[in-house]
């Protein structure tokens, strides 16, 4: 298939584009190097030395024999250049990755709310745009997020893979419906995620789009089968307080000796997966698209769930590190019970990749070997989600 990656930088882009070129697929990266300037305006860097996307791409085809496209355009200010784009390649197949993905940088500033709103909304509604108006039937696979349903409001009700069937009170009687499950986002990036979700549901009713929703947990690990063939080609890996998730982070601060640092009590409970097993998912996908003029296909993208003072205790255990709580910048459930579905990944042939120790074990291997580029003045969260909030800084430095 001729695949488009959209955001194909970033640092579930990257190992998802080189493990669809790997299985055969034409691959073009399209990415406008955002999460890059975002890097220096935060002045951190990802922990591990990534390439220049120029460098990447010769290094994967000294390494594997097969191109990459790459196409620097701005997918929320670019509608034009994006419309020529489509009808150059007349993609099989999209995934889009493209948009401003961490919660705390998206609660950080006014100008960083809008700009996440901005830039994750006209991206998505340009690509659904410009899909009509080309006529390119591709089937279209968007990262979503675990987030779009919230956290803790429905008790330990499993959380179903998007859709939610609901009674509607008639006078001749309740009626079966069945609803996009309420969105609760719990910030300014999970609410974008929630408004992308209402674009896919008219665009694929009123145009018949093929549209995948991916809703994926918090993603852990940094290395695939295909990154670890040259270290040009090494993944991102985000420690810091807006973009660093919460097992690498804790990975990362077990490799330097820095107190693990979780928020309150550390009951709050999330869904992971491993970066291995997105790569796969979105080999799945893009091979069970929905059928034209069916609703958006809703897939749960996680593979396990964990309480954060539960990761932590498991990493302290391990490396005698020691825990603190601090408080927690978030407005956010302080427990929360999380049983999630997915089916249909199953199903469809996934198997999971669990917490194990050897996983463990590489991404604290290569925090350890890129620990000197870590700025410790970077690892306590310091964007909060209403002014005036308490933070860790003061504790930490
Ligand atoms: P990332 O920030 O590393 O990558 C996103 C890429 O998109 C970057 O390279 C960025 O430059 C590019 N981009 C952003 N806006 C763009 C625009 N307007 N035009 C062109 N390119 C643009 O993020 P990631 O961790 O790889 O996440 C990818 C997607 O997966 C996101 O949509 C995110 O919401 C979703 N997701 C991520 C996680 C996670 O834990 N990382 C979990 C669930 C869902
Ligand atoms: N947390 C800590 N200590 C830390 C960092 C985080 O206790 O040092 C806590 C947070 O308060 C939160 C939880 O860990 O309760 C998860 O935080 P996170 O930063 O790992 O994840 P989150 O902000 O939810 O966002 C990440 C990705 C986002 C994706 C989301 C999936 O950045 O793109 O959508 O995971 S999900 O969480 O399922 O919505």
């Amino acid at each position: 298939m001729r695949v488009l990656i959209l955001g194909g930088d970033g640092f579930c882009g990257w190992p998802t584009s080189l493990h669809l070129s790997d299985l055969g697929h034409d691959v073009t990266i399209v990415d406008n190097q955002s999460r890059r300037r975002i890097d220096l305006e935060l002045e951190v860097e990802s922990l591990t030395p990534i390439r220049s996307p120029g460098v990447r791409i010769r290094a994967w085809r000294e390494v594997s024999g097969r191109d990459i496209g790459f196409v620097r355009l701005d997918l929320a200010a670019e509608y034009d250049r994006l419309v020529a784009l489509l009808q150059e390649l007349r993609p099989d197949a999209i995934v889009h990755f493209a948009e401003q993905r961490a919660a705390p940088y998206s609660m950080r500033s006014a100008a960083a709310k809008r700009y996440t709103v901005d830039n994750n909304v006209r991206a998505t509604h340009n690509l659904l745009a410009a899909l009509v108006t080309t006529g390119i039937d591709a089937a279209l696979v968007h990262l979503g997020t675990m987030g779009v349903y919230g956290y803790g409001w429905s008790g330990s009700a499993p959380i179903p893979e998007g859709y939610l069937t609901v009674k509607v009170p008639t006078p001749d009687g309740d009626l079966e419906r069945e609803i996009l499950h309420p969105a609760n986002a719990g910030s300014v990036y999970h609410m974008t995620k929630t408004l992308d979700q209402l674009m896919f549901a008219f665009y694929a009713a009123n145009d018949r789009l093929r549209i995948t929703d991916l809703h994926q947990g918090i993603v852990w690990g940094t290395q695939t089968p295909q990154t670890v063939r040259d270290e040009r080609l090494v993944n991102r890996f985000d420690y810091d307080g807006d973009y660093g998730t919460v097992l690498n982070r804790f990975l990362m601060q077990a490799a330097i000796g820095h107190p693990l640092t979780v928020h309150g009590t550390g009951g709050q409970t999330r869904a992971f997966i491993h970066i291995r097993d997105t790569v796969r998912c979105v080999e799945i996908a893009l091979a069970n698209p929905p059928a034209a003029g069916a609703k958006p296909a809703i897939f749960n993208q996680v593979t396990e769930s964990h309480r954060v003072y539960d990761l932590a205790k498991l990493v302290s255990d391990r490396t005698g590190v020691e825990v603190v709580h601090l408080p927690n910048p978030r407005l956010e459930a302080v427990e929360n019970d999380l049983v999630v579905r997915n089916e249909q990944f199953l199903a469809l042939g996934l198997r999971p990749t669990t917490l194990s120790e050897g996983l463990l074990a590489e991404c604290t291997d290569i925090a350890t070997r890129y620990r000197h580029r870590v700025d410790l003045s970077k690892i306590v969260a310091r964007s909060v989600w209403q002014a005036g909030m308490e933070t860790a800084q003061d504790l930490m430095t």
